[in-house]
């Protein structure tokens, strides 16, 4: 299916021309027909033989009712821009003209219609003349009449053209549908109006409406039919149910859950003649079927930070309009960071203006890792930004995505702290992952781990610039096999007859734990160096308190294994134990553990 939305002027012929393409009137209200005006958004269809179904969405042209006229458009990906033979280019249709630009909207076809009542030819190049420094240029603009059906079929092919041009959208895509009506039907409860831009709603699915609980499908219609599933671009109307669902009114946006970012401070570029220091700091946002209140606060010239009177989901890319209600004046916002860092300190606003000034305009890793630091994957996607993309200069580590020069800067200052540590307190052992995690200012320690190469090592559980002793040439061999049984699963201990059929007594196992080589956690049971801190990433994921059992099952092992690393996590401090024998991950009140400054750093000789 496709959508397209009718602008122009006011009584320009917009309905008229609607009803003889699709057969229907658009104007459906009792009011519109008495008054001969279009009041509220209207919907008609019809199909076109090369580009399917069209679905149209009919706006009025009044100026009284502009913010509706943009509530229709805000989605709607293609314009039929209708224009009088008779009365050729008047406020409106340079209003609107000026919001589909703002908007960036390219894909048009000019109507220049009622030319029954007048010869089109002043109107046509009127237009051209009007668009041309527009997004619309070179739209083709066709002579028509609503009341002969002359051009009609021109107008029919050129609408097809367009649309067979316009990029697919992804049926894939997190869905983010904003309504243009809510409205209670007898029987079947509220049902929700929109134009779905991409992603496919099927019947059954849970819908988020801001922080409220979710919302469920109960049925769905497009083009006056029920469906199971219906994909963008299209036109739906939705039967929902849930709490909350009377809330939903124009401009509320409906969510594929958990996949998108809500804010209210967002960082934006700005396309307007004038300067952004120029321009009212109060101002009206329209988005989507939305509009809401906003305060501006110029970066520079083009950028800006706009405040929003409440949240909206919003990602790099997304197009807006800030209009000034008092003067008409609108222009184009086009979202560049929708999660910025608050502006503290003197500079900011310049230091934060050169870097949206780098911004390519669309989600982009680079500039995210670029700009964040280092940042989750799982951040990224509700940003829109593909963490997975293949982009040079960007590292992964873990679920954690950084650039290259962050990464040798991150190293570079870990030796630094390790060697004044080293320095302050010859005995040190060296600083837990997590202690260096918190100097550094990263959130997750994970990712010191992911950091450590040489000069760096980790040593049972501590990041050291002194390598593990060497391992003598007769314990090489059975090591390297424990590595690879361990590498298959790093919690299946090698029982005591497997080490001493490597060779490997007791002796040797204190050996290789004291040179740091392998970590023993418990009589006769060891594991590779680290894996005490892949377990608490694991055992942090159960709910909290969990049983032995149930860290038994996390960490795919034996109780043979799970009882001494679980006691030999509560003594490092990384864990708790209950009086009921269940654990908590973390740090619990009386704690001590991860004190990393100062003497508790000091550990006894083993
Ligand atoms: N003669 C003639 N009259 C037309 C034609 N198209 C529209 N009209 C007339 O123009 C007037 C306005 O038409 P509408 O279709 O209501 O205009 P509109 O653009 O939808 O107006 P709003 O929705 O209020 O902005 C009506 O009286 C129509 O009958 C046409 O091709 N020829
Ligand atoms: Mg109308």
């Amino acid at each position: 299916m496709h959508v397209i939305a009718t602008v122009g002027h006011v009584d320009h012929g917009k309905s008229t021309l609607l009803q003889a393409l699709t057969g229907s009137d658009p104007d459906r209200l009792d009011e519109e027909q008495r008054r001969g005006m279009s009041i509220e958004l209207g919907y008609c269809w019809t199909h076109l033989r090369e580009a399917g179904d069209v679905a149209f969405v009919d706006v009025p042209g009044h100026e009284r009712f502009v913010s509706t006229m943009l509530a229709g458009v805000g989605p709607v990906p293609a314009v039929l821009f209708v224009v009088a033979a008779d009365d050729p280019w008047m406020p409106q249709a340079a209003e609107h003209l000026a919001a589909l630009d703002a908007l960036g909207v390219g894909a048009a076809v000019v109507a220049v219609t009622r030319t029954d009542l007048a010869d089109p030819a002043q109107a046509m190049a009127c237009v051209r003349q009007q668009i041309r420094a527009t997004t619309l240029r070179g739209a083709p603009v066709v002579p028509v009449s609503a009341r002969t059906g002359e051009g009609l079929p021109q107008l029919r092919q050129a609408v097809s053209t367009m649309l067979t041009q316009l990029p697919a959208p992804s049926p894939a895509a997190d869905i983010r549908l904003w309504a243009d009506r809510a409205f209670r039907v007898e029987g079947a409860g509220v049902v929700v109006t929109g134009t779905l831009q991409e992603g496919t709603i099927r019947v059954g699915d849970e819908l988020q409406h801001g922080s409220g609980p979710r919302l469920r499908v109960r049925g769905m219609e497009a083009l006056g039919r029920s469906r199971e599933q219906v994909c963008g671009v299209a036109r739906v109307a939705l039967n929902l149910t849930g709490k909350g669902v009377d809330q939903l009114g124009r401009g509320s946006a409906l969510l594929t859950p958990e996949r998108w970012l809500s804010t209210s401070t967002v960082d934006v570029r700005l396309s307007c003649p004038q300067e952004a220091r120029d321009l009212p700091e109060q101002l009206t946002l329209h988005i989507g079927a939305g509009r809401l209140g906003c305060h501006l606060r110029p970066l520079d010239k083009t950028t800006a930070r706009l405040r929003l009177d409440h949240p909206l989901p919003l990602r790099p890319g997304d197009r807006a309009l800030l209009r000034d209600p008092g003067s008409r004046a609108a222009f184009g916002v086009q979202v560049l960071d929708p999660a910025p860092a608050p502006l503290a300190r003197r500079g900011d606003a310049v230091r934060r203006a050169d870097q949206l000034s780098r911004h390519p305009g669309i989600p982009d890793l680079s500039w995210e890792v670029g700009t964040r630091g280092p940042v989750d994957a799982s951040f990224l996607t509700l940003l829109g930004v593909d963490p997975h993309a293949r982009t040079a200069g960007v590292v992964r580590m873990g679920s954690t995505l950084l650039s290259t020069s962050d990464v040798v800067t991150l190293r570079a200052r870990i030796v630094d702290v390790v060697t004044e540590d080293a320095r302050r307190l010859p005995l040190t052992l060296g600083l837990t992952p997590t202690a260096l995690a918190r100097e550094l200012g990263l959130d997750r320690a994970e990712l010191v781990e992911a950091l450590v190469e040489p000069p760096l090592y980790l040593t049972r559980g501590r990041v050291t610039l002194r390598s593990p002793g060497r391992v003598p040439p007769s314990l090489e061999r059975p090591l390297a096999v424990l590595r690879q049984d361990l590498a298959k699963n790093p919690y299946a201990a090698p029982s005591l007859d497997r080490l001493r059929e490597l060779g490997l007594d007791a002796r040797a196992v204190a050996a290789l734990h004291s040179s740091g080589h392998l970590l023993r956690v418990g009589d006769g049971v060891v594991l590779l160096p680290g894996a005490e801190h892949a377990a608490v990433t694991l055992l942090a994921e159960l709910p909290q308190p969990f049983t032995t059992s149930e860290a038994r099952q996390a960490l795919s092992t034996s109780r043979r294994v799970v009882l001494p690393l679980l006691a030999y996590l509560d003594h490092q401090g990384i864990t708790r134990r209950l009086p009921d024998d269940r654990r908590t991950v973390g740090l619990g009140p009386g704690s001590t553990a991860d004190g990393v400054r100062g003497g508790e750093e000091l550990i006894a000789p083993a």
